[in-house]
């Protein structure tokens, strides 16, 4: 039972698929007012026991309950615990009180907030900055009922190629031809399975999208084909500025045609990013979104069959109104004799050029003939800039094209999936990865994943390792991380045998992971469940954070502490614990429900299958007649009975 309710002037987000009526009475559930700042306030008083699920890529627990959220897509790199912005705006919140469950999903593509006993314990607030948009209240018996619901209100979500489930190695930057060919001539002297490598910015012409600097990948059509022929293909980024360049095809047709953002007087709104200063293409426009889509056309040409695509919250290194800004306040000062209050506040001034919420404000959409100011339809950018392409690749039947974003909002997921950001070589990490899941599942996005080893700072064999036993449980599956920290391709480190033996049970999985996420899509249903939700009568499984029911059968429960042994876990059934260790064999041990410590060494991965379950693996590799071992997807095999292993 879904109810909708509309409030001002809704803007039209295209988050959900059905058209249905708006009730014309009061909203249910929540009590409305208003605060100081006129600013509209939807509240509901939880009670101590009330958990409140959802909100999608956000920061810490799967419960969401004591803290402050602010939905507003962000470039932040630093996934601290107080962070309350991060790069996806997923309205959505399931909540779970003794008297009653419900889904709310606040379609307003501005700023919301999202209180959920931080000022007071046990008052859930909703705060949207602006008043127009759409809320839709969705009930139903049990959790999993309403979050069905949901789905199909907002519409199947994206499916990538399978080859996409393979494990992929990127890095800021491999960027010449060179670097990727010395990354798969690793992996494959050190016998590591591997079905993509990515290319970040620097494989274009100036960081200019669409192009590709052919010295550093002189015939890059040849190039991609030769790759491909391992078993691998290139997946380059995208970013959302475009350079300024006089002669650069794209920067001038998006000027004929006034497909960038404006400024409030209606000139091309410039902010710097990586390709120096840049406009903004239009996505909120239909036009601009397929004119931009059928830009991918080059690539695809040239055999790309996936692409990343970044920076779209849009992250604004500086705008040129800031530099105008720090110009004139330098000029009012004595620059030369000035004493250090001066520098103290310059550096107030640099500290907040970036990602500024003036600079959004300063930004104007042309949403189909409309004017609309960026900061009312913040969220909604990177979901258009990856709607572009996915209307082009569906329109163009190109459907095995693999697609993700960094900034999203719901509706996107029907497009593309999304990575989780820039997080850091940290062991919290690990865990926030595995938390961020279920919630991203419940806003419909399914192909999502980390950066496995973390983006900045550097990483550790064990911390990789680790990391690598729950990547490997994930659709996405990617080693990423960031300029100038240590190197962390798996064949940096002395244990390359264990590496070997991770990526091997990757693809032994990947038909159970497949199909799971095929499932899951198709049913509108998680691929990762929070314990709550299959054990909801036992009260313990209810407040577990780090173990998650993956499809029907199995629960993974990675080790997430350094120098640790092995790990606690509880078990809400009996369950078969399987340990894949060297040389990918298994050692299996029937537990009963309850507490257990399992032991489990930095090279193996632990998994439990459930009472009356199976877990289906399969051989990883074939050798061709060539006598290359390749992973099982890259070749057409018919198992035999016994290619196949049931755990369980
Ligand atoms: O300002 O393209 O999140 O994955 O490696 C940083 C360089 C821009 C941010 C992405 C990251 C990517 C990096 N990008």
């Amino acid at each position: 039972m879904i109810k909708k309710y509309e409030f001002g002037t809704p803007i039209n987000t295209e988050a959900v698929i059905l058209n249905l009526q708006a009730c014309t009475d009061e909203i249910e559930k929540f009590r409305l007012s208003e605060n100081e700042q006129e600013e509209l306030i939807f509240t509901y008083q939880m009670s101590a026991g009330t958990k409140v699920y959802g909100l999608g890529e956000a920061n810490r627990g799967i419960n969401k309950r004591g803290f402050c959220y602010v939905s507003y897509c962000t470039d932040e790199p630093s996934h601290t615990e107080e962070k309350t912005s991060l790069y996806g705006a997923h309205n959505f919140l399931l909540i779970d009180d003794e008297r009653e469950k419900f889904g709310v999903f606040v379609d307003n593509p501005g700023k919301v907030t999202f209180d959920i006993g931080y000022e007071e314990i046990n008052t859930l607030r909703i705060i949207p900055k602006y008043r127009d948009m759409v809320v839709y209240i969705i009930e139903g018996e049990t959790l999993k009922e309403i979050l069905k619901s949901f789905r199909q209100l907002i519409g199947k979500s994206y499916i990538p190629p399978k080859w996409a489930f393979g494990f992929g190695q990127c890095r800021w930057s491999y960027e010449n031809a060179g670097r990727v060919d010395e990354v798969i001539k690793n992996y494959e002297k050190n016998d590591m399975l591997i079905s993509s490598v990515y290319l970040d910015i620097d494989y274009m012409k100036d960081y200019k999208d669409f192009t590709v600097d052919e010295e550093r990948f002189p015939d890059f059509k040849n190039y991609v084909g030769s790759i491909r022929e391992k078993g691998i293909r290139l997946v380059p980024i995208i970013d959302a500025g475009v350079k300024i360049e006089k002669g650069y095809d794209i920067y001038e047709e998006g000027v004929k045609n006034n497909y960038f953002v404006k400024d409030k007087d209606g000139h091309d709104y410039v902010a710097a990013v990586w390709p120096g200063y840049t406009h903004f293409p239009d996505f909120l426009n239909q036009e601009v979104r397929k004119w931009f889509g059928e830009k991918y056309a080059g690539l695809l040409d040239a055999g790309i069959e996936g692409f990343w695509n970044d920076m779209n919250e849009p992250a604004i290194f500086y705008s040129k109104n800031k530099v105008e800004e720090i110009k004139t306040a330098l000029s009012e000062r004595d620059v030369v004799n000035d004493d250090d209050r001066l520098m103290n506040d310059i550096r107030w001034q640099f500290d907040k050029v970036s990602n500024n919420s003036e600079d959004y404000e300063a930004m104007y959409h042309n949403m189909n003939g409309v004017p609309v100011n960026h900061d009312r339809v913040h969220n909604l950018y990177g979901y258009h800039m990856s709607r572009a392409a996915g209307e082009y690749f569906n329109k163009y039947e190109k459907n095995d094209i693999l697609i993700f974003s960094r900034a999203s909002y719901i509706g996107m997921h029907r497009y593309a999936g999304i990575w989780m950001g820039d997080n850091c070589s940290w062991w919290s990490h690990i865990l926030l990865n595995l938390k961020m899941l279920p919630g991203l599942n419940m806003s419909g996005f399914m192909y999502v994943g980390a950066d496995i080893g973390g983006f900045g700072c550097d990483v550790t064999e064990d911390l990789l390792l680790r990391w690598m036993a729950l990547g490997i449980f994930t659709p996405l599956f990617r080693n990423h991380s960031a300029l100038g920290t240590r190197n962390q391709e798996c064949y940096r480190f002395t244990g390359t045998k264990a590496f070997k033996n991770m990526l091997d049970v990757r693809y032994r999985l990947l038909p159970y992971l497949y199909d799971t996420y095929l499932e899951a899509v198709k049913k509108d249903e998680m691929m990762y469940q929070p314990l709550a939700f299959v054990y909801p009568e036992d009260e313990i499984a209810v407040s577990i954070e780090d173990q998650l029911i993956l499809g029907e059968d199995i629960m993974i429960a990675p080790v997430y502490t350094q120098n640790a042994i092995g790990r606690y876990v509880y078990l809400p059934e009996n369950m078969t614990f399987v340990k894949i260790v060297a040389e990918g064999k298994l050692v299996t041990e029937k537990l009963e429900k309850g507490v257990h410590f399992i032991k489990v060494d930095l090279t193996e991965v632990p998994f439990f299958v459930r009472e009356n379950h199976t877990l289906p693996l399969v051989k990883a590799s074939v050798i061709t007649d060539k006598g290359l071992r390749k992973s099982i997807m890259d070749c057409t095999v018919v198992y035999k009975d016994s290619d196949f292993e049931l755990v369980g």
